[in-house]
This record gives structure tokens, C-alpha cells and sequence, in this order.
């Protein structure tokens, strides 16, 4: 049976080859580099030095994908392959990807630009490389068994297209496409207008969501998980591992944000408004857009916001979904808030000495302990701010809006420092106890009855 397929898939081979033989374009070239990223951080932006100018992205904890000309054609080289990404320090996911991480690199290419896309399948199964809202002839669409055969283990396929329209796009495999998204197979695909000017930003940032689940204690994800994850990724990192974003005070900056999860994210960002300007479907019209602080980005699919920076400080950027603020070994808690566990733990500690009880007045005793974790797992709320524990995890992170960073300068600049008077400070007065109504929980109160003024009155009382 696997000898049959074997020539199946040889066949299939041929018949491609074939179709190369008459247009003749890829035999004479080499196939060129496909670099390779052993860094989790965000990588500089690649300034374009030939061609049409443009304000270049920068990818959350990622990369952009070298290029080289070649005749007309804008030649990039994917492999898709088993990688190790790291979640955040203390945890990695043994995941699959492209050129050493996951998610692959992002690509970036012109308006009109012909692409010639070299991907080389160095995983165990066969995949396809989907180029999810581009407009390409059906051939190229990369949906394994209906537009192309699958691409083998060890083979090496080639998409050629015209980019037809700016915008923002992903790419990821149509070909058991359950196990290898679940796995991390994804990218960003950015087109930029051909005319310089048009839409243009001073920063723009980009990334994609993926979830998993991954036990604690584990590496591999579970791929069949339709809707328990525990790990709630921009880039398959979480917080605190996600990139801060340093942006210019007075910079116009963009964020497109790609959604490959299997809910969706209503993205929140603290201190300023923010407007759509474009989906996976192209450039929302100035007069079509309106402001707003969230946006839900819905599943398989991408959404870009503009944003003035007009307002100093270290602003909060996450999911709105508050259990995708957190990580692992936040799910599956039971909830004790109210609960006296002094006498249980007392008995607990007699069999595990150092026992903690957590949650009796909520979770937050949780970020501020370095508890002992099982191996290859992250606290479920963590991370640490210049006034203490942020007890955050998941999808967050901190926009930096300073004063006097250079153009295209992404290093973090710090903690803000807030002006004097401008930060939320404690009551030093005598204060006063606010009058509230009885406390709860109480039996409850008779309900006085209604008498008619003159009726005659048992229980009437002067009120
Ligand atoms: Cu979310």
C-alpha cells in the first residue's frame, strides 16, 4: 500500500515537472538560501535598498524572510520543519514550523510584485503552503488535493504568483491542516502599496495569534484540542515573553493581527483610540472606519489598526478574554475565594511541609509567589512592573510610548517615568468608613407590610 502510494505521489511528481518543462522558468535557477532564525526576539526591520520605498514591519518576537532578485522575480525560500520555540524562559513547545521557528517568518513584497515561493517539506507528513487572501490563479492556492498535489516529505515545490493587491495575508498548510496549525504552522504575509505614500505609518507591527494545549510538564501540543487550551499565544509566546513595543510619542503606527485559533480576540489597548484599516479582504475606506479601544479579531481571519501615539506611558495591550491572560497552570484552578483553609492546611502540612493554600481572598497571591512549577510549564499569572506584579500571562504585553526615539530604534527604553502628580496614590487622611447597606450576608430582613393610613394596625411602626 505505501509502495503504491509512493508511485502515486512520483506520478504526480512528474506531471509537475512536466508543466515546468514547457514554461522552462525554474530549471535554469538555483533554488536560493532559506535562512534560518535561532532568536526568539524581534528582529530589525529589512529597509528595502532597491525598488519601491516603504516603511518595513516589524514581527512580535519574529523575523522577516531574506529575499533575492531574481530576473523579475522576488525569490523567497520556505522550509517547512520540526522546530523547538520557546514560549517564554522556562518553557518551550516542541512544535512544527518554518525555518527554525514557529510561526515562520513574516513575508514582505510590493504591490505588483511577481513572487516566486520555494518551500521544501522537511517534516514527516506531506503539506501544502495556503496563501490565505491573496488573489492567485487556482493553481496556486495551495489546498492539498483540490488545487495541487501534496508536497512529499523531502520535495521541494514552487509557487510563482503576481501580487495583485496590498494588504495583509498569512500563509499556512492546507493539508491536515488540524494537526500541522495545531502544531504551529502559520506566517504573516505583508504587501505594501506600490505608491509610498499611500496609508503610509511610521511603525508597524505585526503578528499572529495560535493557541495550544501542551500539559504542564510536557512539550508536545495536543492536536486534537478543539477548545481547552491552555496557552494563548501572539507568535507562540506569552507574557512575559512577548516583545514590549518601544513607538515613538507623535509616531502614527499599525498593528495587523492574524487569527488562527479557534476563537476569537477581542484586542484591547489601554490609553488611546484606535481604528480598523485593514482585513485579509483589503483597505477599509477612511470614511467606512470608526473608533474604538477593542477589537475582536474573528477566527481565520486579520485585522489591522492605526493608532496615533499621542499619549506618553507604558500602556497595556492585551486580549480581553481574561483567561487568555493567563498561562498554563491557570486553567483548571478550583475556586476557594471565601474559603478558609487554614484548619486543611494545617493537616496538609503535616504530610508536605512547605503546603501554601492559595486563593482565599482571590488569585492574585498567585503572582506575587514563585511557587515550585512542575518542569517545562509557566506560572499562570507572572511578570513584574515598576510598582510589582502584573499577574498577567498569555496575550499581553506593553506599548512604550516615549518622547525622542530615533526612527526605526525598537529597544525597550525602560519603565515609564510618570511626571510628579500623574500617578494613582493612597488617601493619607483620616477616612472616614462609607455608610453602605447592611452587610451580607444576613438573614434576611422581614419585609415591612403595607398598612393603609387609619387601618387597623398590629405591627404598625413609625417609619
Ligand atoms: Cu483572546
Amino acid at each position: 500500500m505505501s509502495i503504491s502510494r509512493r508511485n502515486l505521489l512520483e506520478a504526480s511528481g512528474l506531471v509537475l515537472l512536466g508543466a515546468t518543462a514547457v514554461s522552462g522558468r525554474v530549471q535554469a535557477q538555483s533554488i536560493p538560501e532559506a535562512p534560518v532564525m535561532d532568536k526568539t526576539t524581534m528582529q530589525p526591520p529589512i529597509v528595502p535598498t532597491s525598488g519601491p520605498d516603504y516603511q518595513p514591519v516589524v514581527t512580535l518576537n519574529g523575523w522577516t524572510l531574506p529575499w533575492r532578485m531574481n530576473g523579475g522575480w522576488k525569490e523567497f525560500h520556505l522550509v517547512a520543519e520540526p522546530v523547538v520555540r520557546e514560549f517564554a524562559p522556562g518553557m518551550v513547545g516542541h512544535l512544527w514550523g518554518y525555518n527554525g521557528q514557529a510561526p515562520g517568518p513574516t513575508i514582505e513584497a510590493v504591490e505588483g510584485d511577481k513572487v516566486r515561493i520555494f518551500v521544501t517539506n522537511k517534516l514527516p507528513e506531506h503539506t501544502t503552503v495556503h496563501w490565505h487572501g491573496m488573489i492567485l490563479p487556482a493553481g496556486m492556492d495551495g489546498v492539498g488535493g483540490l488545487s495541487q498535489p501534496h508536497i512529499p516529505p523531502g520535495k521541494t515545490f514552487v509557487y510563482e504568483y503576481e501580487l495583485k493587491k496590498s494588504g495583509t495575508f498569512m500563509y499556512h498548510p492546507h493539508a491536515d491542516e488540524m494537526v500541522q496549525m495545531a502544531m504551529g504552522m502559520m506566517g504573516m504575509f505583508i504587501v505594501h502599496p506600490r505608491d509610498p505614500a499611500y496609508r503610509r505609518v511610521d511603525r508597524d507591527f505585526v503578528f499572529i495569534m495560535s493557541a495550544y494545549d501542551i500539559d504542564p510538564g510536557t512539550y508536545v501540543p495536543k492536536v486534537a484540542e478543539m477548545t481547552d487550551f491552555n496557552m494563548w499565544t501572539w507568535n507562540s509566546r506569552v507574557f512575559p515573553g512577548i516583545d514590549m513595543m518601544p513607538i515613538r510619542l507623535g509616531d502614527r503606527i499599525r498593528v495587523r493581527i492574524g487569527n488562527l485559533t479557534m476563537t476569537n480576540h477581542p484586542i484591547h489597548v489601554h490609553g488611546h483610540d484606535i481604528r480598523v484599516s485593514c482585513t485579509d479582504g483589503g483597505w477599509v475606506p477612511e470614511s467606512a472606519q470608526w473608533p474604538e479601544t477593542t477589537i475582536d479579531v474573528p477566527v481565520g481571519a486579520i485585522r489591522a489598526f492605526d493608532m496615533l501615539a499621542d499619549n506618553p506611558g507604558d500602556w497595556a495591550f492585551h486580549c480581553h478574554k481574561s483567561h487568555h491572560t493567563m498561562n498554563a497552570m491557570g486553567h483548571d484552578v478550583r475556586t476557594y475565594i471565601g474559603v478558609d483553609k487554614r484548619e486543611i492546611a494545617k493537616k496538609i502540612r503535616r504530610l508536605v511541609p512547605d503546603y501554601m493554600p492559595m486563593g482565599t481572598a482571590g488569585m492574585a497571591d498567585m503572582g506575587e509567589m514563585e511557587m515550585p512549577l512542575p518542569a517545562n510549564t509557566l506560572p499562570m499569572m507572572t511578570g513584574f512592573g515598576p510598582f510589582g506584579p502584573i499577574e498577567m500571562g498569555g496575550m499581553f504585553t506593553v506599548m512604550k510610548i516615549r518622547e525622542g526615539l530615533a526612527a526605526n530604534d525598537y529597544k525597550d527604553p525602560g519603565w515609564y517615568q510618570h511626571p510628579a502628580g500623574t500617578v494613582a496614590y493612597e488617601w493619607q487622611g483620616t477616612a472616614q468608613t462609607p455608610s453602605r447597606a447592611p452587610q451580607a450576608p444576613q438573614a434576611p430582613q422581614p419585609v415591612p407590610r403595607m398598612t393603609k393610613p387609619g387601618a387597623p394596625s398590629g405591627g404598625h411602626r413609625n417609619h
